[in-house]
């Protein structure tokens, strides 16, 4: 059997990472792909000088033309800028929708059957204009934030109780910005809901309304203290098992930014949701009951993410 092919669009932090991890579990051979002449080159050499240590095979290149991402299975989008102390995810809109219009127009060429995996910020809106420059089937175009933003909340949750990660579940719903919705009612260790570890003494209400609220911050608190940009080690590993449950078929039911088509209320938008994600890309679409508090934080993040839809279409008429 041929090896897959995982074209990685922008060679950064995230990129670099996405192409070490998708080596060392041997998914596949992996094209770097990066408009700085010389940069997805250098890393797919490095990576590949690696592979005799750690005995991995997988073929990286670099790239900077459109053509080497051809027949690709898998494309994980990291292009564009990231921010910086001060920016929110919501300043780097302008210039990285122009960045999407490029790489979609790439995907049509070249690598029209892959399932796509947007992580360029301000991640709803990005996602959703990918899908439209690319023209690829939404079920196949999808965003990662979901499975970072419940792996944030996982380990915050894991450390207040003092137990294994393994055995924390968490999700989190909405838009993938400060008024996301981590989901107490549905999280759990080892299958008892957060709301009964509170009446059995293992926390309190307001260590729990913290953990939400750092969450919902995660990204921020690494960009305070990184100062030169923002996260990669976890989101680079969330975008692996993305790529790894539809190369594998895993059926994995992991929240991601899926286009919804009246799930949840809403229309033509990108929104994080459980989803079930397998070899036909979102197979199917979880919808869970929300209460009152719920529905209302859920619809205060989808309207955020309709503003920035309708900025996008501003800045660009062929989006509206
Ligand atoms: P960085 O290390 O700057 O890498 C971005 C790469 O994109 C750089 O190497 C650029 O040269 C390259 N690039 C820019 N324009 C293009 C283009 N037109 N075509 C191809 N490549 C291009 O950033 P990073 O890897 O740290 O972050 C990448 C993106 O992910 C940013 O937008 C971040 O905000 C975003 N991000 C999202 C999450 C989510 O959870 C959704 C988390 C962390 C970062």
């Amino acid at each position: 059997m041929a090896r897959k092919k995982i074209a990685l669009i922008g060679a950064g932090q995230i990129g670099g990472t996405l192409a070490h991890l998708a080596a060392l579990k041997e998914l596949g051979d992996i094209v770097l792909f990066d408009i700085v002449d010389g940069v997805p080159q250098g890393k797919a050499l490095d990576l590949s000088e690696s592979a005799p240590v750690d005995g991995f095979n997988a073929r990286l290149t670099g790239a900077s033309d459109y053509s080497a991402i051809a027949g690709a299975d898998v494309v994980i989008v990291t292009a564009g800028v990231p921010r910086k102390p001060g920016m929110s995810r919501d300043d780097l809109l302008g210039i990285n929708l122009k960045v999407m219009e490029a790489v979609g127009a790439g995907l049509r060429a070249h690598a029209p059957d892959a399932f796509v995996i947007c992580i360029t910020n301000p991640l709803d809106a990005m996602v959703w204009a990918l899908q439209k420059f690319s023209g690829l089937p939404p079920q196949k175009v999808v965003g990662m934030a979901g499975v970072l933003d419940s792996a944030r909340f996982r380990f915050f949750l894991a450390e207040e109780f003092n137990v294994s990660v393994e055995d924390v579940t968490a999700f989190v719903l909405g838009g993938h910005g400060d008024d996301m919705v981590p989901s107490v009612r549905y999280s759990t260790v080892a299958g008892i809901p957060l709301p009964d570890l509170i009446k059995m003494g293992w926390t309190t209400q307001a260590k729990l309304d913290a953990i939400v609220e750092r969450t919902r911050k995660g990204g921020g608190e690494i960009v305070a203290l990184l100062k030169t940009g923002s996260a990669y080690y976890a989101p680079a590993t969330s975008g692996i098992a993305m790529a790894e449950a539809y190369l594998k078929d895993q059926r994995r039911v992991l929240p991601v930014a899926a286009h919804l088509t009246g799930q949840y209320g809403v229309t033509d938008t990108y929104v994080g949701v459980p989803t079930v994600i397998g070899a036909g890309g979102v197979e199917r679409i979880v919808e869970i009951t929300l209460d009152e508090a719920e529905k209302a934080m859920f619809e205060k993040s989808v309207a955020s993410v309709h503003t920035l839809i309708e900025a996008c279409k501003g800045i660009n008429p062929a989006l509206a």
